[in-house]
C-alpha cells in the first residue's frame, strides 16, 4: 500500500518534470531572467567542505547508501561519491526545514555522473523533494551519458498549504520496485557536485540588448510597447503605447513568457524624445481598472492623443480602446498628465449614432483640424453578415468618422462610414497640404470577412497598412483609396514578427514620420518563436509629387537622429539610446527635468556589467565633470563613463560610495571629452547584487572665456607688420597675451566688452602666411580659467 501510493505520486511528477525539461531544451538560447532572492539555500552544495550538511536518504527503512568525498569534481576540488545503494532512492539528502515556503517557486540544479561500465549507456537522474510521509515530488531531472557530468535542472512551486517543516531534497535514479535484480541498471554508484536551490522571482527585466548600438529601431530595448501614437508638443515627440509589458511574465527557467493576453492590459506606456533616438521613459498611465483614471473602463489599448485649448485652457486628450466594445478619453494638464476623467461612461459605444453595427468600437484616433474642428476615427472587426461575402471581404465598412464636441470629450451627430478596402482596425488621420490622409490596418481574411473571397486588384493583402486621401475629413468613399503604404512587418523583420499592426503619422520639424510596431525585441529575447510582445518602431515618410505616399520600408536602422543630445543640463537617467539589463520604475517626487506634476522614473535592476548609453551627445569644447543622482543599494558600485562603445575608453569613473538606501549626488572629473560622441555608462560592482538606482545625470562644461581674436598684416614702410586684435566678450576683466613667430606681446588687462591691438614688427619685406595664438586668463566663480585662441593671417609682401 505504501509503495503503491508512492509509485503513483512519483510517476505523475516524473511526467511533469520530463515536460519541463523538453521546454527548457527547446529554448536553450533564452537567458533565464533569474533573480535569486535568497542565494543558494543548499549548504555545501559544491562539496568543497567534505560531507558537511549531507546524509544518506533515509526516507524509507530500506533506503541506504554510503557517502564519501571524492576529488573527481565537476567544479572546485571536491564532489560526492555515492556507493552501496540499496534502493533507487538511495542518494545524498539535505534538509530544507525552515528554508522553503509553500506557494513559492524555486529552481534546483545539480551535477551528476556515473561511470559503471556495466550500466546502461545513458541514465536518468532526479532531484526529488521528500516533504515527509509518502509525499515525494521530482523537482528536476536529466538523462546523462555514462562517464559525463550531466546537469539536473528544474523549477517547481511548492503547493499552497503544503507542510514544509520536514522538507528534504535528495538525488536518486528512477524508481523501480525490485532494483536489486539488476543493480548495474538501478543501483550504480554515482557522483554529485554543485547542488543549488534558489527561490525564483519572475523578473520582467530584459537581459538581452534589445536595441543594438547604432540602430534606432526598436525605439527602446528595456520594455515593450504597441500601437504607438506619435504626438508632437513643444519641440518634443511623445509616443503613447499599449503596455505590452504589463502581462509579460517570462518563466524563470526558460525565459519564455506565455503569449500576450490583451485582457490584462489597462495601462498606457509613454516615452518621449527630442531627437527620435534617445527616448525618455515616462512610465505607465494607469488608465483603466479599479485604480484607473477612468475606473468605469477595464482596458486601455491603442491610444490616440490630441491637444486643444478649451475655455482658454490648453488641455491634452488621451483616447483609448476599452477592449473591443467601446472607446473612451481622459484629460491631461500636460502630455504627461496629471490625468483626470471628465466622463463617467464610455465616449464611443453601442449608443453612438452611426456606429451601432460596428463590431469593434475601438482604436480611437483624434484629429484636431487647423480650424479647430476635431474628429475621431475608430472601429474595426468583422463586417455585417447581411453583406454579400465578397463585399464583406473587400469593403467591410467597419471604420467610422465622427465629429468631436468642442470639449473633446463628447461626440456630435452621426458617425460616417469610412469605406477603407479590406479594413480591419487602426484608423488614423493626418493632414498635409490641405489633404486628409487616413491610414488603417487590413484584415487577415477568414470566415469573419466572408471566407476566401476574390480580392479587388490593388486592395491590401492581409495585415498591411493601406491609406485613403480625401479633401473632407468626414468623407471617405472607397474611391479615396490610394494604396498600401506599409506591408506587413514580417516582410522586413522575418520569422516570428508577423501579426497585427497599428500605425500613426506625425510631423516633426518639417518631416513626416510613420510609427508602427513589430515584435523585434521579443524576437531578440526568444528567437523566432515570439509570444506577441510588440515594440515601437519609426520610419521617415516620403511623398510623391502627386501627394501619394512612397511605400515605407521597415528597418532596424530607423530614422536619422534629429539633433545632437545636449548634456549640459539635468536630464533624466531614464533617457536612453541603448541599454542592457536595466529596468525602470516610478518613484515618488518630482522629475528634475519635467517638473513636479508629472511622474519621475529611475533606472533599476543595475547589475555588474549592465549599461545605458546616449546617442550622439555634443560636448562642444569639452566636459569637465559628470554628476549622477543615485541611491546606493550596496557598497562598491561604480559608474564608468566611456565614449563611443561599451568597451570604449573610460573618460571618468564615478564612485557610488554614498550611504545605502539614500538618494545622493555623486560625481567624477572627466578627461578628454569634447566634440560629439555616443556616451556609455557602464555599471560595475559586486557580482550578484543590485548595485544602485539612478535618477538623473548632469554634465558640466569646461569653463571657457569668450574672446574674439583676429590677425592681419600691414606695411610700415617696406617692412611687414603682423597685427592681432582681441575683443573681450566677457562681463569681467580678462588678462591676455599674443604670441607669433615674431615674439610675444602682452595685452595686459582687457576690460569687459573692449578690444585691444598689438603689433609684431617682422623686419622683413615679405612674410609667409602664419598664425598667432592669444592666451587669456581670468577668475570665474572663484576658479582660474585659461583659454587660448588661434587666428590666421595671409602672406604679405611690402614695397
Ligand atoms: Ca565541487
Ligand atoms: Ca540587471
Ligand atoms: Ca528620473
Amino acid at each position: 500500500m505504501h509503495h503503491r501510493l508512492r509509485h503513483a505520486t512519483r510517476r505523475r511528477f516524473a511526467a511533469v518534470a520530463a515536460a519541463l525539461t523538453l521546454v527548457a531544451g527547446s529554448a536553450a538560447v533564452a537567458a533565464a531572467p533569474v533573480q535569486a532572492a535568497s542565494g543558494n539555500l543548499i549548504v555545501n552544495g559544491g562539496f568543497e567542505d567534505g560531507l558537511a550538511g549531507w546524509f544518506p536518504n533515509n526516507g524509507n527503512a530500506a533506503d541506504g547508501a554510503t557517502l564519501s568525498p571524492t576529488t573527481d569534481a565537476y567544479s572546485g576540488a571536491g564532489a560526492l561519491l555515492v556507493t552501496n545503494r540499496t534502493t533507487t532512492g538511495s542518494g545524498p539528502m539535505q534538509t530544507l526545514s525552515g528554508k522553503v515556503q509553500a506557494g513559492k517557486t524555486y529552481l534546483v540544479t545539480a551535477r551528476v555522473k556515473y561511470e559503471n561500465p556495466n550500466s546502461p549507456s545513458t541514465k536518468q537522474f532526479f532531484v526529488t523533494m521528500h516533504y515527509g510521509g509518502s509525499t515525494y515530488t521530482n523537482l528536476g531531472t536529466v538523462t546523462v551519458p555514462r562517464g559525463q557530468w550531466g546537469l539536473i535542472q528544474g523549477t517547481f512551486t511548492i503547493p499552497a498549504g503544503q507542510t514544509v517543516s520536514t522538507a528534504r531534497i535528495f538525488v536518486e535514479t528512477p524508481w523501480t520496485s525490485n532494483p536489486s535484480t539488476a543493480p548495474d541498471t538501478h543501483l550504480m554508484d554515482f557522483k554529485v557536485d554543485d547542488v543549488t536551490l534558489q527561490e525564483y522571482v519572475v523578473s520582467k527585466t530584459i537581459e538581452v540588448v534589445g536595441k543594438l548600438p547604432g540602430e534606432h529601431n526598436p525605439l527602446i530595448g528595456h520594455k515593450f510597447g504597441a500601437d504607438g501614437f506619435g504626438f508632437v508638443h513643444d519641440g518634443r515627440v511623445y509616443l503613447y503605447m499599449t503596455n505590452d509589458t504589463q502581462g509579460y511574465a517570462p518563466n524563470p527557467a526558460t525565459g519564455v513568457s506565455p503569449g500576450i493576453n490583451y485582457g490584462d492590459i489597462n495601462q498606457i506606456t509613454v516615452i518621449s524624445s527630442t531627437d527620435l533616438v534617445n527616448w525618455t521613459d515616462h512610465g505607465e498611465v494607469q488608465v483603466a481598472g479599479p485604480n484607473g483614471v477612468a475606473p468605469f473602463t477595464g482596458n486601455s489599448w491603442a491610444p490616440g492623443m490630441a491637444k486643444k485649448v478649451v475655455n482658454g485652457e490648453e488641455k491634452f486628450f488621451l483616447y483609448y480602446a476599452n477592449g473591443g466594445g467601446s472607446s473612451n478619453v481622459i484629460t491631461g494638464k500636460s502630455p504627461l498628465g496629471p490625468w483626470t476623467s471628465e466622463r463617467t461612461s464610455t465616449l464611443i459605444d453601442g449608443r453612438t449614432p452611426g456606429a451601432e453595427t460596428v463590431a469593434w468600437k475601438f482604436d480611437p484616433a483624434p484629429l484636431v483640424d487647423s480650424d479647430g474642428a476635431a474628429y475621431l476615427y475608430f472601429g474595426g472587426g468583422p463586417a455585417s453578415t447581411s453583406m454579400p461575402a465578397v463585399e464583406r471581404f473587400n469593403n467591410p465598412k467597419n471604420i467610422r468618422a465622427i465629429k468631436l464636441g468642442d470639449d473633446m470629450v463628447s461626440t456630435q451627430g452621426t458617425a460616417a462610414v469610412v469605406d477603407a478596402p479590406v479594413a480591419f482596425e487602426a484608423a488614423q488621420v493626418f493632414k498635409r497640404e490641405g489633404k486628409y490622409y487616413l491610414s488603417y490596418s487590413s484584415h487577415f481574411g477568414g470566415n469573419d470577412f466572408g471566407g476566401n473571397q476574390p480580392r479587388v486588384p490593388g486592395y491590401p493583402g492581409g495585415g498591411q497598412i493601406g491609406y485613403l486621401i480625401s479633401d473632407d475629413p468626414m468623407s471617405w468613399p472607397k474611391e479615396t483609396y490610394a494604396g498600401v503604404l506599409f506591408p506587413n512587418q514580417s516582410q522586413f523583420f522575418g520569422t516570428g514578427t508577423g501579426g497585427n499592426n497599428h500605425q500613426s503619422v506625425f510631423e516633426f520639424e518639417g518631416k513626416y514620420y510613420f510609427t508602427y510596431h513589430a515584435p523585434t525585441l521579443n524576437k531578440r529575447i526568444n528567437g523566432n518563436t515570439t509570444q506577441g510582445y510588440r515594440s515601437p518602431h519609426i520610419q521617415e515618410l516620403a511623398f510623391n509629387e502627386d501627394g501619394t505616399i512612397q511605400q515605407v520600408v521597415g528597418t532596424y536602422a530607423g530614422v536619422d537622429q534629429v539633433r545632437d543630445f545636449n548634456p549640459y543640463r539635468v536630464f533624466e537617467a531614464e533617457t536612453v539610446g541603448w541599454s542592457k539589463g536595466i529596468a525602470t520604475g516610478k518613484v515618488d517626487g518630482a522629475s528634475a527635468e519635467f517638473g513636479t506634476a508629472v511622474p519621475n522614473l529611475v533606472v533599476r535592476d543595475i547589475d555588474d556589467g549592465d549599461w545605458t548609453a546616449l546617442s550622439s551627445v555634443d560636448f562642444g569644447k569639452g566636459a569637465r565633470s559628470v554628476t549622477a543622482k543615485v541611491r546606493a543599494l550596496t557598497a562598491g558600485g561604480t559608474i564608468e563613463v566611456r565614449l563611443d562603445d561599451v568597451a570604449g575608453p573610460v573618460v571618468g569613473t564615478v564612485p557610488v560610495d554614498t550611504a545605502t538606501g539614500e538618494w545622493a549626488e555623486v560625481s567624477a572629473d572627466l578627461t578628454g571629452v569634447s566634440g560629439v560622441h555616443d556616451v556609455y555608462f557602464t555599471y560595475r560592482g559586486p557580482a550578484g547584487e543590485d548595485l544602485f538606482e539612478l535618477d538623473s545625470w548632469a554634465f558640466e562644461a569646461v569653463p571657457a572665456l569668450d574672446l574674439s581674436v583676429t590677425a592681419g598684416t600691414r606695411c610700415v614702410g617696406e617692412k611687414v607688420m603682423v597685427t592681432v586684435r582681441a575683443t573681450n566678450n566677457e562681463p569681467i576683466h580678462v588678462s591676455a597675451s599674443a604670441e607669433s613667430a615674431y615674439g610675444t606681446r602682452p595685452f595686459g588687462a582687457v576690460p569687459p566688452g573692449q578690444e585691444k591691438f598689438r603689433s609684431f614688427p617682422t623686419g622683413a619685406a615679405s612674410v609667409p602666411a602664419g598664425e598667432v595664438t592669444v592666451t587669456a586668463s581670468a577668475t570665474v566663480d572663484g576658479e582660474p580659467v585659461t583659454a587660448s585662441y588661434r587666428a590666421a593671417y595671409d602672406a604679405r609682401a611690402c614695397g
